[in-house]
């Protein structure tokens, strides 16, 4: 009895301990651009419309896709006898066609083996490993990234303990590019230093530099001997050909920069759950290549030991079959012109509405996102009196918006920005 009572005690002194340690916890800030997922999940109205994020690609009748090259891998991948893991570094095949679709199929840095490439958790991952690969080898140097940015790249960086400068990249009355201002900025950041770049579609703006600007680009990096991670989670969504939509990772090639680049799947290949991806860094030469490989996985296998199988056998399946190549191109194709007709339909609905403002920029910016100008409190009106779901920053995913829908959010645009 009396060993009980002593064993019920300590117990309780224990769960005391136990529950005083989570007490100081408080509950963490919402992310603000998941929040409007849950809010649109929790209204019950028929009108209601999510251009937020998590907005994966939708199509003309507002359904989820899953692309019919992917629909086809899967069916021959079925029941195939890989189960087992990965290498730290993923699937070599997925690797390979990642690398051709970045610096080109006839690439002389892959046949030259100059390029260290890992399978990724999709695009977040891949800049993940670099800013923690960064942070091992260049730990006193900052990261640059653009104003704006994907509000995730300051969490990325932040956690993997590399202090962030920025850059001025987004100019809010022109609704375009601040070229000037970035110029300067390049110009003015110490030699060597790291820039992230959003390489095509940029999020959240749909702003892009022009070829002739990443020209001018380049050479001032060039001049400065900065570094750039070429972020590029869009791939063929800005101009509906990923070739095309390398140009900016192409030029800096052609001026012999090294540079990194992290890709994603998640929206060329409506993989949005598969997490696959790659982070490939361009080294002077094969035994660099090497080592920095072997660092990368270093750093992977603490952190997930190797990363998943099934998407890489997808990607590995459909960009390996010059026939299914074929399709996911002519899908990707599909799904970026869709986009682009709904930029037109959008601009040309709020034109004929008569709104008095200017809506050129709709169809001046590129990818899936419009960064359309309104103010936190016009997009709260959308939401409140419309049921419209976006971001507070105004920016609305153009792949949540279709034939049916347009009309009735250019509607609601036109009422909530008419006054301004
Ligand atoms: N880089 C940029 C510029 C992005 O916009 C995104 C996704 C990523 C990387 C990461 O993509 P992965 O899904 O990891 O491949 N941005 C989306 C997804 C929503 C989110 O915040 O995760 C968006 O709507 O902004």
């Amino acid at each position: 009895m009396a060993i009980r009572n002593l064993l019920n005690r300590s117990f309780v002194a224990g769960a005391r301990f136990m529950s005083s340690w989570f007490r100081n916890i408080e509950p963490a800030p919402k992310d603000p651009i998941l929040g409007v997922a849950e809010a649109f999940l929790a209204d019950q109205s028929p009108y209601k419309v999510n251009v937020g994020v998590k907005c994966a690609y939708h199509n003309d009748k507002g359904k989820p896709v899953v692309l019919e090259c992917v629909r086809e891998a899967e069916r021959r991948i079925a029941g195939n006898q890989f189960m087992e893991y990965l290498p730290i570094g993923g699937s070599i095949h997925m690797i390979e066609e990642s690398l051709k679709l970045a610096y080109g199929d006839d690439s002389e840095f892959i046949k030259d083996k100059r390029i260290a490439a890992v399978q990724a958790l999709s695009g977040t991952g891949a800049c993940r490993l670099f800013a923690a690969f960064q942070q091992r080898f260049h730990p006193k140097t900052q990261i640059y990234m653009p104003v704006l940015t994907w509000a995730n790249h300051h969490n990325i960086w932040r956690d993997a303990g590399v202090p962030i400068k920025t850059f001025r990249y987004y100019h809010p009355e022109s609704k375009g590019l601040d070229f000037p201002g970035l110029m300067v900025d390049i110009k003015n950041a110490p030699d060597g230093s790291f820039f992230l770049l959003h390489a095509c579609a940029h999020n959240p703006t749909g702003v892009d530099p022009s070829e002739e600007q990443w020209r001018e680009i380049s050479s001032q990096f060039k001049a400065k001997g900065h570094f750039p991670l070429f972020d590029m989670a869009y791939q063929g969504f800005a101009s509906g050909d990923p070739e095309r939509d390398a140009k900016a990772i192409r030029i800096f090639l052609n001026d012999s920069h090294l540079i990194g680049v992290a890709q994603s799947y998640a929206k060329n290949m409506g993989l949005y759950g598969q997490r696959v991806g790659c982070l490939s860094l361009l080294c002077e030469n094969e035994k660099q290549a090497v080592a920095v490989k072997s660092q990368l996985q270093l750093i992977a296998r603490p952190m997930y030991s190797n990363p998943p199988l099934h998407g890489a056998l997808v990607i590995s399946t459909v960009l390996g079959d010059p026939e299914l190549k074929k399709l996911w191109l002519k899908e990707v194709k599909v799904m970026a012109d869709r986009i682009i007709g709904m930029r037109t339909a959008l601009r040309e609905n709020l034109e004929n509405l008569g709104s008095p403002l200017p809506w050129n920029h709709i169809t001046n910016q590129i990818g899936m996102f419009c960064y359309s100008g309104m103010t936190p409190e016009q997009v709260d009106r959308l939401t409140n009196e419309f049921h419209i779901y976006m971001t507070r920053s105004g920016r609305i995913s153009m792949a949540g918006l279709n034939t049916s829908n347009v009309g009735y959010v250019a509607n609601a645009i036109n009422e909530v920005t008419k006054s301004a």
